[in-house]
């Protein structure tokens, strides 16, 4: 399998998800400004909105779409525990959380901000509804170690990618002490560290 990613994205995200589960992965780095691979190709000739994530399987089929490739990714590795069975209500929990890390914080909240033409104005009104959702996430995770269940999941493994682009956004995730240390605790993770190594994002 091929996942397309840039360093730091939200590719990251499936790509905690192969580590934790041992699954075999051949990354290709996009340039996300340019749309091009590391071996020259135009990546909108293989991801025509550019796009990443993209697993690519070994039979040529492609997934996009970062809360169903770490799902994939996590089905292929059930022995890993990061998502709960079909059908069962825990994994419609991971599911809520996918969607609401997808839509809420991730192309609601954080997305907006890395646009260096966002106005003053939008600005502040898209940072107030990220503390909103951000408030939200800490509640939950008061007194658990994990979003869902007492495991690690493929929820868990987005909510950690998002969470560090505060870094990237000088935004002080020391005012939510519980995400904090929720981001310290996965980041702690061999298969976390192997990937922020693999991305170069480890000094
Ligand atoms: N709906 C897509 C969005 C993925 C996405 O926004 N990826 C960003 C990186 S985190 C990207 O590729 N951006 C490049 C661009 O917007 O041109 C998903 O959930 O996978």
């Amino acid at each position: 399998m091929k996942l397309y990613y840039a360093p730091g994205a939200c590719s990251q995200a499936p790509h905690i998800t192969a580590l934790e589960g041992g699954l075999s992965l051949q990354l290709v780095r996009v340039t996300l400004g340019k749309s091009v691979t590391e071996h020259g190709e135009n990546y909108k000739d293989i991801s025509p909105l550019g796009f990443v994530p993209l697993l690519q399987l070994d039979d040529g089929r492609t997934l996009g779409e970062c809360s169903a490739v770490v799902q994939y990714l996590a089905d292929q590795a059930p022995a890993a525990g990061m998502l709960a069975p079909a059908g069962s209500f825990e994994r419609y929990k991971t599911q809520e959380w996918l969607s609401f890390i997808a839509t809420e914080l991730h192309k609601g909240g954080f997305s907006p901000l890395f646009n260096p033409n966002l106005s003053a104005e939008a600005r502040t009104g898209t940072l107030k509804t990220l503390h909103n959702r951000l408030d939200y996430v800490a509640r939950h995770l008061q007194d658990r170690d994990y979003l869902v269940g007492d495991r690690f999941s493929v929820a868990d493994a987005y909510l950690f990618v998002t969470l560090g682009w505060t870094g990237y956004l000088k935004l002080d995730l020391s005012a939510w002490p519980t995400l904090a240390s929720f981001v310290q605790r996965i980041a702690a993770r061999p298969a976390v560290q192997a990937a922020l190594k693999a991305e170069g994002l480890l000094g």
